[in-house]
């Protein structure tokens, strides 16, 4: 089943570039309707908990690190078909490798530091969401 939910974080390294105005403008022309958005700063132990998948992988470390650096902004966005359309918008994980005219391509750094996450399942998504806003927090 695919639900009109995803979620997305512009990351500390998009943050600190002064990117946060750019990449909300492209999210709303591209369509999607934000529902529940924050300006947060992730713990180390939230960081380890959100990307618990990848705990084994060798980029662990960095990637927790990296995304406890600074403020991200959290937010979840609402659209048909957003989480396809979402990963559509931002690009591949790697920016060197991501399209043009993707968030990623415009505004990442390197595959480590690249500018946005996007939730890659409808079922990630009602997770990812749940882990930063309450039901009250979501309109
Ligand atoms: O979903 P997405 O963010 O595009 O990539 P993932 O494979 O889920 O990896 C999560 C996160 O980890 C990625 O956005 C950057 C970082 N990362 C890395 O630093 N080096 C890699 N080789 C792969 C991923
Ligand atoms: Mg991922």
């Amino acid at each position: 089943m695919t639900t009109n939910r995803t979620f997305t974080m512009i990351k500390p390294d998009a943050v600190e570039k002064g990117h946060i105005g750019a990449i909300l403008e492209k999210i709303s022309a591209a369509g999607f309707k934000i529902v529940a958005m924050k300006y947060t700063q992730l713990s180390t132990r939230d960081a380890q908990e959100f990307y618990a998948i990848h705990k084994e992988r060798p980029f662990f470390g960095e990637l927790v690190e990296f995304m406890t650096r600074g403020p991200i902004v959290a937010a979840i966005l609402e659209k048909g078909n957003a989480v396809e359309d979402f990963r559509a918008l931002i690009g591949a994980t790697n920016p060197a490798e991501a399209a043009e005219g993707t968030i990623r391509k415009m505004f990442a750094t390197d595959i480590a530091e690249n500018a946005v996450h996007g939730s890659d399942s409808d079922e990630n998504a009602a997770i990812e969401g749940a882990f930063h806003f309450s039901g009250r927090e979501i309109f």
